[in-house]
Order: structure tokens, then sequence, then C-alpha cells
């Protein structure tokens, strides 16, 4: 296999964030005190933090800048003009409405545009898509092609949105479709893309029965930068190209603005659709605050609008990707089971490969999350049983993918801190058939991942069962 090799960071650090590795017993002791949630553990007990990229990115020296010059009017801010203008510039959507962050958005959109008993279709879900979309009275219905649920397909564009299925749905009835949803990349599916003439035919298919498509553009532009590598006819174009050609195709698109704009809070709905951006606007000052601030403070949309300029940046970008892939490289090197082609923010260990001797009842991603954490004080998201949550019988939803996370923020690790990740996993992975599952012992109603708490299932009691 060829060395894993890292392009360098298109940066150099100014400000520094100690960190420090918990001893093991303390670890242990942590690890217990958060119910085996990663999501329940203290910042301050983690060493290297890779639960997540949303707004966990480090911002550069302009975007510190330009906090100094928000304009924190009530009504009519200066900064809301300088991000309503950078969304127009590099978007191409004539309307923003900003929210607080993507699932604001999502609220906003679902409530304007779903009636009770509507669908709405989508290339696999996400956890706060979908349940303001149940909130709404709608119903999700899965689009997204079969290679998107198997961890060891090695097709280009796993997020893509399967024509036959999206067809079917509208032949049946095309009304009852409130609109398409496509995620870019796929968040859940391991951050895989959707090509560009994979949008193209979904927009022009939904334009012919007049059904509205819209885009979650949360990590939109890692997309496009995976266009540019992986679909020869835009190997020439840029990421700035290529995001605008995406979003021509689409009536709208949700935000969160943690992600590629590389701010710590932040989102918003923008759209080409006059009637949804008044409808939103409306709801904003019901939900989210006046429509020209949106749950941000003026400083936040300044941030913001210098941060919608940065990300389509190539090199930015392409170092982005080049970093997950390198960590996926060191992780497969080490014999770690990882999903592939790499997507665009984070490695995903294929928990069920991992650790083969539990079953999905062991609920196996949530468990190697919290022994990773055990391990070496590196915290990892569960994105399998546990966040999949329950249907309207309250039976559990299981998903073909039992995946462990390790998402990298923004310009915030180095090389070093990836290798110590890799070899810390690889190890773990050399005894894994000692590790023991989970089970749950405290279910929050909502998003059941966020706050549930978990205990230890013995090895030997987990293998009667599996
Ligand atoms: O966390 P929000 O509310 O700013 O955004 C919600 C959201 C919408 N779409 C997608 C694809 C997401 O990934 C997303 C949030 N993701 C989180 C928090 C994550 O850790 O992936």
């Amino acid at each position: 296999m060829k060395t894993p090799s890292l392009l360098p960071e298109p940066y150099k650090i100014k400000m520094i964030e100690p960190i420090r590795l918990p001893s093991a017993a303390e670890r242990r002791e942590r690890l217990s005190e958060a119910g085996y949630n990663t999501f329940l553990l203290r910042s301050a007990d983690v060493y290297i933090d890779l639960l997540t990229d949303s707004g966990t990115n480090a911002m550069s020296d302009a975007q510190w800048g330009a906090l100094m010059t928000g304009d924190e009017a009530y009504a009519g801010s200066r900064s809301f003009e300088r991000l309503e203008k950078a969304v127009q510039d590099v978007y191409g959507f004539e309307f923003l409405v900003p929210t607080h962050q993507g699932r604001g958005a999502e609220h906003l959109l679902s409530k304007s545009w779903i009636k009770p008993g509507q669908i709405v279709a989508g290339n696999m879900y996400f956890t706060t898509t979908r349940a303001h979309i149940e909130l709404a009275g709608g119903i999700f219905r899965d689009v997204i092609v079969d290679e998107a649920h198997d961890p060891r397909s090695e097709a280009p564009f796993k997020g893509n949105v399967d024509l036959k299925k999206l067809k079917a749905l509208l032949d049946a009835d095309s009304k009852k479709v409130a609109y398409v949803a496509v995620g870019a990349p796929v968040n859940m599916a391991g951050g895989q893309p959707v090509s560009l003439e994979n949008l193209r035919a979904v927009s022009a298919l939904c334009r012919e029965r007049g059904v509205r498509v819209v885009l979650d553009a949360a990590r939109a532009v890692e997309n496009a930068w995976m266009i540019h590598e992986r679909e020869p006819q835009c190997k020439d174009w840029s990421a700035a190209r290529i995001l605008k050609e995406m979003c021509a195709l689409v009536d709208a698109c949700t935000m969160s603005a943690k992600k590629d704009a590389y701010v710590n809070i932040g989102g918003f709905l923008a759209t080409h659709d006059r009637g949804l951006y008044e409808a939103a606007q409306n709801l904003c000052v019901l939900y989210e605050g006046l429509h020209t601030y949106g749950g941000m403070a003026g400083r936040d949309l300044e941030a913001l609008a210098v941060g919608v300029r940065e990300m389509v940046q190539d090199e930015w970008i392409a170092h982005r990707l080049a970093q997950v892939r390198y960590l996926g490289e060191r992780l497969d090197a080490e014999g770690v089971p990882v999903v592939k082609p790499f997507g665009g923010h984070a490695v995903f260990v294929d928990a069920r490969a991992f650790l083969p001797h539990l079953s999905q009842d062991d609920l196996p991603a949530q468990a190697l999350a919290a022994w990773i954490y055990e391990a070496c004080g590196v915290r990892a998201m569960e994105r399998g049983v546990v966040s999949a949550g329950r249907d309207d019988e309250g039976r559990n939803r299981r998903p073909s993918l039992e995946l462990v996370r390790l998402t990298l923020p923004r310009r915030v690790y180095t090389q070093t801190h990836l290798d110590f990740v890799a070899s810390e996993i690889g190890a773990l992975h050399r005894r894994a058939s000692r590790l023991p599952g989970l089970k749950i012992v405290k279910e929050p109603k909502h998003l059941r991942f966020f706050q549930a708490r978990f205990e230890p299932v013995p090895v030997a009691a987990a293998a009667s069962r599996g």
C-alpha cells in the first residue's frame, strides 16, 4: 500500500488551546459517569475531539477581525447586508433568511412547505432534518441508491438519489410529495457525495413534475470538491463554480453554517423562490428573531459573511479533503474497517466489522465510540441504531449501517494528532474480541442519541444472543 501523504496546511498557527490526555483510570471513570454516551462527556475530559465538525472549526484571522465590525442593530443591520451579498455571490440564491443554526432553517422550511400527510423524499435521512419533517406532519421516504447502505461498496457517488425510486414515488402521486430533499454529501452514509449528473437528473425530473428540490448545503463545498475530483467533466472546475451550478439546480437550500463556513454558530435558508422567502421570513420572527438577524449576533453575521467567501477557495477545501483521506488511509493501513471511498468531513469506522461478535441489539457503534474514548481519550460519535431512533409504532429503526464517525473539525488538528488517532484505534482493533456491547438504560423521546444513557453488556451475554 502506498504511504498516505498529506498536503501541508495552507495556514500557520497564531493561537493555541491546550489539551490534555486524562489517565486511563480517569477515562474509565468519566465514561461511566457519562452513561457511556460520548455526547455526555465534558470537553475538558477529551483529548482529541472528533465528535463533530459542527461549530468546532478554527476561524481565520479575517473572520476574527470581522467580528469587531458587527453591527448589532436589532433591525436592518449592515452585517446582514454583507451576509446577504456573500450568499448571493457565492451560492447564487437571491433571497436569504438567517437562522441560529441549520435546524432553525429546517424548521422554517418544513413548516412553510409541508402539509400534514405529505411525503418528503430524500437521499437518506439526517436526524434533525427528519425530526422537523415529522414535526410538521410530513413522512420521510428514503430514495438513496442501494450502494449507500453497503459499507464495502467503493462506488464514487454513494450519495446519489436512485432515480427509479424517486420516479416511482412521483408516479404514484406527485401532489403528495412536498419536496425532494437532497443532502450533498450524505452525512449518515459516510459523507458520500452526490454527482452533478445525478443532481441535474433529479432537478429535471422534479421540474417536469412540478415538485420542488431542496439542497441540504451544510457541507455542499465538500461535495463540490468531490465532484471536482471524481466527475471527469468537472476536473477543471473550481469549487466555487460547482457550488453555484448545484444551487442553480434546486429551489432552496437549508444551511448549517457551522460546517463549510468555518463559524461556530449560524445558519440560513436561502432560495430562488419569493413565496418561500416571504413565508420563512414571517416564521423567522416567531422562532428565530427578526429576519435580519435570525438568532445570530451582528458579529456572527460578519464572521459568516467572511467564511462563506473563504470556504470556496480551492486550496482550503483541497486540504480539508486531503486531511480526511490521510486519516482514512492511516486507519486502513492499521487494518481498521473503514467506509470507502473516504467522504468529505469524517472517516467512518464500520462497527459491525470491528466488533463482529456483537449483534445490532448490543449497539455496536455506540459501544465502539465508548471504547475508543476509554482507550485513548478520542471522542467519536455513533451513527447507527441509536441515532436512527424509533418509528411511529415505537420500534427501533434498524439501519444497515452501524458506523462510528471520526469527524475532523476544520483547521484544528495536525498530522501528529491524526497519527495518534490511527495508531490507538489500530491497537484497539487488535483486541476487539474482548470488547463488550451496551444496552440503553435511559432514553429521551426526541433525538435520543444526544442524551441517552447506557450500561455495558458483558461479552458472554452478547455472544449468546448474537
Ligand atoms: O446542527 P445544525 O442545527 O446547525 O444543523 C443540522 C444539520 C443539518 N444537516 C446536516 C447534513 C447536518 O450534518 C446537520 C448537523 N450535523 C451535525 C451536528 C453533525 O455533527 O453532523
